[in-house]
């Protein structure tokens, strides 16, 4: 019988404080161990420009400028995250956006204190995901598992 939830590609960015601090892997096991794939992954400064438009829906909010000069301030790790409903399930797994809110368990309930540097982005939506995702990561950057799946486990 066929699965009920879609299956999805969003955008995951550990910011520059989660970096910064080391929490790479603790991130990614988390995304790993609830089953989803990574399915694309780049370690990079985010230039000013991309930042900009990433954060356009933002760009008259009065943290604006905070917002991309944070993102831009250190490297960030950008990874494509594939699963069933991997919009939500990633959304829930990082936790609410002002991080005295999260919940235990969570990522930035775990691990976050601050608004700005909450260790983790994560589109919002499919839409949003698609367009975040082309921003990031070009058509080809992403990895076929098929050979390793069928061959190796
Ligand atoms: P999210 O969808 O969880 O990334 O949250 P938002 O789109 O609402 O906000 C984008 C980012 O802006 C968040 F990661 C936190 C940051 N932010 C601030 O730095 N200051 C604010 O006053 C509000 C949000």
């Amino acid at each position: 019988m066929p699965e009920a939830a879609p299956t999805e590609r969003t955008l995951v960015l550990v910011k520059p404080d989660g970096v910064r601090r080391g929490l790479m892997g603790e991130v990614l096991s988390r995304y790993e161990r609830k089953g989803l794939k990574v399915v694309a992954a780049k370690l990079m400064v985010v230039p000013v420009a991309l930042a900009e438009r990433h954060y356009e829906e933002h760009r008259q909010k009065p943290f604006f400028g905070e917002l991309v000069r944070f993102i831009t301030s250190g490297p960030v790790l950008a990874l494509a995250v594939e699963g069933r409903q991997a919009v939500a399930v990633v959304r829930a797994l990082n936790g609410a956006t002002k991080p005295w809110e999260a919940l235990p368990g969570t990522i930035r309930g775990d691990l976050a204190s601050a608004l700005t540097p909450n260790v983790v982005h994560a589109s919002d939506s499919p839409a949003t995901a698609e367009r975040e995702l082309a921003l990031y990561f070009r058509p080809e950057e992403y990895c076929p598992y098929s050979r390793v799946d069928q061959e190796y486990l």
